[in-house]
């Protein structure tokens, strides 16, 4: 009985090792956004650091590093931030906070002084500096302050 349960267990890895691939496929271009928290955690007292608490990841799942400039995010509102000059490293993460603060490799700054992301419901879009959309993302106060779009 033992060895016929571990066997149903090989069995069952072996098809989400099969699904992953076709998963993967769904993010076009491998560039996507990852975790977003929408929901600054305590109240949203405007603060800088409230509003940095306010972020949206973007995962470049390739090989190759992408230069970033002229690639929005975007809001139901029409809220747009646009990159600058910048290369997201092969396989890397960068965090778009939505107050001030100084660049780096991993965390980009807005520069606002109000939050964009709502925190009842909202979507954010990842668009090409051609205008084509290349991923989109929607939460509603279900996901508890964070969604994670993968
Ligand atoms: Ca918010």
């Amino acid at each position: 009985m033992r060895i016929h349960v571990a066997a149903l267990a090989v069995a069952a890895g072996s098809l989400l090792l099969a699904a992953t691939p076709a998963q993967a496929a769904a993010h076009q271009g491998g560039l996507h956004l990852g975790k977003i928290q929408y929901d600054s955690p305590g109240s949203d007292t405007r603060t800088n650091t409230s509003l940095n608490a306010e972020w949206v990841e973007i995962h470049n799942n390739t090989r190759s590093a992408i230069q970033l400039q002229g690639y929005k995010l975007k809001d139901n509102t029409g809220y747009t931030y646009t990159f600058g000059s910048y290369r997201i490293g092969a396989y890397k993460t960068v965090r778009v906070h939505t107050g001030k603060g100084t660049n780096t490799a991993a965390h980009r700054y807005w520069g606002r002084g109000s939050y964009v992301w709502n925190n009842t419901s909202d979507k954010a879009r990842l668009i090409k500096p051609s205008g084509t959309q290349l991923d989109s993302c929607a939460w509603t106060t279900s996901n508890n302050g964070t969604k994670y779009c993968h």
